[in-house]
């Protein structure tokens, strides 16, 4: 290949890589730095957290007040002619290791500086509350915070990071170029 074709291919990549962190897979939503995909299939908590896995995501860990609000506010919207009364989404956090010691699973970070927690919650109900979901019962803190049974099932919430989308079409297509 000649050094005039590979200008053109070269910049057609490195282009590309830049669509990637400002677009969204379709169905998912940006909000800043990350993609969300509110999943309305029941699920475990595990077997949540392995479907967004299976989509190079996680479950969604709501690290400040602003991505907190962007998702509660969604989901309002999503469910505001919704008669279900109950409606529950799994997010990242669980107490599973340490009763009482929330953690953001993915990224193992404690959850410290930001909490939303409905009133009386987490109440480690039955000594089986472990996991973390958004939650709306009746007019009960709509998407507010509350701990609820690992194997319960529930909808959930996947969040992909733009600094965890790995570019490896990029990479291999400019070594391959310069190689
Ligand atoms: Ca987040
Ligand atoms: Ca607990
Ligand atoms: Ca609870």
């Amino acid at each position: 290949m000649s050094l005039t074709l590979s200008y053109p291919i070269l910049f057609v990549f490195l282009y590309t890589g830049k669509v990637i962190g400002e677009a969204c897979p379709n169905g998912w939503t940006r909000h800043d730095d990350s993609c969300y995909f509110f999943m309305d299939i029941h699920e475990t908590w595990q077997d949540a957290s392995a479907h967004c896995e299976a989509f190079d995501a996680q479950l969604a860990s709501i690290e400040t007040q602003r991505e907190d609000d962007f998702l509660r506010n969604h989901l309002v919207q999503l469910h505001a002619h919704d008669p279900t009364s109950r409606v529950m989404y799994w997010v990242d956090g669980t107490d599973v290791s340490t009763e009482s010691e929330w953690v953001w699973a993915y990224s193992e970070e404690p959850i410290l500086d930001y909490t939303h927690w409905c009133p009386n919650q987490p109440d480690n109900a039955g000594s089986n509350e472990d996991c973390l979901r958004l939650g709306k019962v009746g007019s009960y803190c709509g998407f507010g915070w509350d701990d609820g049974d690992c194997e319960s099932k529930e909808f959930f919430v996947c969040e992909r990071h733009d600094k965890d989308i790995t570019e490896p079409n990029v990479d291999g297509a400019v070594s391959g170029i310069i190689g």
